[in-house]
């Protein structure tokens, strides 16, 4: 079995700025991570499987809702407790992280947000602990980018509403117990709905082929003429401004993810590169090797501080959704770039699966598409600057 010999890069002090508490919630969560799923990560990688026995395991450590109060069984904690804790999943694999992002900020922050007392009181706390499982329903075959034009739709029908469409690309769809849903009323409208497992005409196949993000289980959702009971519509909140605002909470983990896996990377080639001897000498010595190396440490050390800074932001409850798609943007290209350079360093070795490199290096071209990708997040920020929309052709 392989050893793993993490050591988090610091290079300017970041943690005399965290609290007692965050460096314990990522001790625990490290530890967890390096006993649980570190060695069983590149099997389900390989088969192509999500390890669900590790579902309870996720929900102790706090990674299910960790912000969600403790009232409705959540633990309550702060903002950069939650980003610790995806950076730490995510150094061993953004599917991992992808599974805890959707529970806690596409499913739980949704309903928390905008459920009723009864739809608060029956989820939450099974989706806390990972007795149930909660996918989250926007993009559909023809609307990604565009989740506006989607036409999932539903029609009232008495106590009920006939909810009929799908949605692709789903993150846990294929094992979960509910799915929050966005789709349109008669007046198209967008609003969010519960829709439960077994419910007639609802189906989840599995969508298979990925070359990447492969630990982490993806499906359509399919709903043909399912009867939704009213009481599950989400009352609080609806417009496309609902699911984007689930995208900000989602966007703001993987900024911190994102640098978990740019961390692996760095800290894995750095010690390669003093161990790996070529022409009498560890490569380490030589000036180009130190570029890739001292590049990475600048990029890692700048995102940690534009990352702290947000979660301090949204500690406050002052974080733009711009400012959040910056974050997503920069550090899911430096940690791709870095994952890229890292790759290098080792080699052939590399290409293995000796080293989690490559395996981050292929989930990182999901992550820099999904919950919105690299080049609209590049025009949100462009947006906020000129007050311009440049996403619609006029
Ligand atoms: P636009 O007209 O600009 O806005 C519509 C309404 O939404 C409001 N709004 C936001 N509200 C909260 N947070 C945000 N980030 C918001 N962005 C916009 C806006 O104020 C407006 O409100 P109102 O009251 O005026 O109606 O919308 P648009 O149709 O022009 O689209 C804008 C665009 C392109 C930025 C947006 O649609 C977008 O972000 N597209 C990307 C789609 C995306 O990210 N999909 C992600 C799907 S989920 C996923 O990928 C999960 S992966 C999970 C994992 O495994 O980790
Ligand atoms: P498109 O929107 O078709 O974009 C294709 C290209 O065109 C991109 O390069 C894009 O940047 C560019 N483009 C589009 N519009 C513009 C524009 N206006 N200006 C300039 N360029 C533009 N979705 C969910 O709802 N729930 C999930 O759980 C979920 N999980 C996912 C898991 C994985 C592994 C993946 C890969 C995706 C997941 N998604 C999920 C879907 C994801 O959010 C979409 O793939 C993403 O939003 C992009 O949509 P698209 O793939 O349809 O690309």
């Amino acid at each position: 079995m392989k050893t793993d010999l993490y050591i988090h890069p610091d290079y300017y002090n970041m943690d005399s700025m965290l609290s007692e508490e965050h460096k314990l919630i990522r001790e625990a969560t490290r530890s967890w991570v390096k006993k649980e799923v570190v060695p069983i990560i590149d099997e389900n990688y390989e088969n192509a499987t999500f390890p669900n026995h590790i579902i309870p395991g996720l929900g102790e450590v706090g990674a299910f809702g960790p912000y969600i109060p403790e009232k409705y069984g959540g633990p309550g904690l702060d903002q950069i407790s939650y980003g610790l804790i995806m950076q730490e999943l995510e150094r061993c694999d953004s599917g991992l992280r992808s599974t805890a992002s959707v529970q806690s900020s596409l499913v739980m922050y949704p309903i928390y947000s905008w459920g009723s007392e009864e739809q608060k009181e029956k989820y939450l706390p099974k989706l806390a602990t990972g007795e149930m499982i909660g996918c989250f329903g926007l993009t559909e075959p023809d609307f990604g980018s565009n989740p506006g034009g989607m036409l999932s739709n539903y029609k009232d029908s008495g106590d009920h509403v006939v909810l009929n469409g799908s949605k692709m690309w789903i993150s846990n769809a294929p094992f979960a117990d509910i799915a929050v849903v966005w789709a349109k009323n008669e007046d198209g409208r967008i609003h969010g709905l519960i829709v439960e497992r077994g419910m007639e005409g609802f189906s989840t196949p599995e969508m298979h082929g990925k070359l990447s993000l492969r630990a982490s289980a993806t499906g359509e959702l399919i709903f043909d003429n399912v009867k939704v009971p009213k009481t599950n519509i989400l009352p609080g909140k609806s417009g496309l401004g609902a699911p984007l605002k689930c995208l900000d909470s989602a966007r703001y983990g993987i900024a911190w993810g994102t640098l978990g896996a740019a961390m692996d990377c760095y800290d894995q080639a750095l010690r390669y590169s003093k161990e790996r001897t070529q022409f009498g000498t560890p490569i380490a010595s030589f000036q180009l090797i130190q570029k890739k190396l001292a590049e990475m440490i600048t990029e890692i050390t700048k995102a940690q501080l534009l990352t702290l800074r947000l979660g301090q932001l949204r500690n406050e409850g002052k974080a733009t959704s711009a400012q959040i798609s910056m974050a997503k943007r920069n550090n899911c290209e430096i940690a791709l770039n870095i994952a890229r350079e890292a790759r290098q360093i080792h080699g052939a070795m590399g290409i293995t699966d000796e080293y989690s490199i490559m395996r981050h290096m292929a989930n990182l071209e999901s992550v820099i598409t999904y919950e919105g990708t690299h080049d609209i997040h590049l025009l949100i920020t462009g947006m906020d600057v000129t007050g311009i929309p440049a996403f619609k052709k006029e």
